[in-house]
């Protein structure tokens, strides 16, 4: 009887608090409770979907779904559970074994699908950001090449060289892949050629162009000239906090002065 008492006592502290294995079975009976994947209640608890859950994720679900509310140490205890290599962190597979769900192929080769669509999503993102930028840029390569030129250093004079060297770029390859110019056929199939038109003696019996594709090193000469230009049209500078920079304006504002005394 004096065993029983005991038992009883231990009982009644523990009540008051419910143990992290207790709220990790919680967690696992939630699971299998809900008509959900493993997969899916995953993303749910993680609220910034960087494909791991962390304490204040997990303190917020439980919460949120009526599990337990906890303090912050009594979170991390319930997460190193679940989280077998201790890095701090729930991953998809960690609660999966913790939940005991084996994942199907299928399953896997849907989230390997979704992890590259979602890699290509933020990489195209990126060049959008990227193609702003460069289409707003006020201090491009060329402007910061030519600082004695201010209005290299003009939105509109930027933008008008990008169209510029897309335009010529664009229609060098128009040229010397289907052509421009009429052939005597009467259709457009032949390559104009600026080497032929510039320079005596290049010409094919008199004629400025031929059979496409036709390369000629003048077009090309120019068509490199153009993809450079695209290049220098970027910003010089990427938007950085504190640049490293910072010290160049004064060093050449004393050296104008010096040239000026
Ligand atoms: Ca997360
Ligand atoms: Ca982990």
């Amino acid at each position: 009887m004096a065993d029983d008492e005991q038992e009883e006592s231990d009982a009644g502290n523990d009540d008051s608090e419910v143990t992290s294995d207790q709220i990790v079975d919680g967690i696992i009976d939630y699971i299998k409770k809900v008509d959900k994947s493993v997969a899916e209640v995953f993303k749910v608890i993680d609220l910034n979907s960087d494909k791991r859950i962390s304490g204040p994720e997990l303190q917020t679900w439980l919460k949120e779904v009526g599990i337990a509310d906890l303090a912050p140490p009594d979170v991390m205890m319930t997460l190193g559970l679940i989280d077998e290599n201790k890095d701090g962190y729930i991953s998809l597979s960690e609660l999966r074994s913790a939940v005991g769900e084996k994942a199907s192929a299928l399953g896997l080769l849907l989230e390997a699908v979704e992890d590259i669509v979602d890699s290509a999503v933020e990489g195209a993102k990126e060049l959008v950001e990227d193609a702003k930028r460069v289409w707003d840029t006020e201090q491009s390569l060329l402007a910061a090449a030519f600082p004695n030129l201010p209005w290299l250093a003009d939105k509109r004079v930027n933008r008008g060289i990008i169209v510029f060297s897309l335009v010529g770029g664009l229609l060098y390859l128009y040229n010397a892949f289907i052509g421009l110019a009429a052939g005597p056929s009467g259709s457009r199939d032949h390559s104009l050629d600026l080497t032929a038109m510039l320079i005596p003696g290049y010409d094919y019996n008199g004629y400025n162009a031929a059979l496409a594709p036709h390369f000629d090193p003048l077009s090309f000469l120019v068509f490199v000239g153009l993809g450079a230009l695209l290049f220098f049209a970027q910003y010089s500078t990427p938007p950085m906090d504190g640049g490293g920079g910072a010290t160049a304006p004064p060093a050449a504002a004393s050296e104008d002065a010096s040239e000026e005394e």
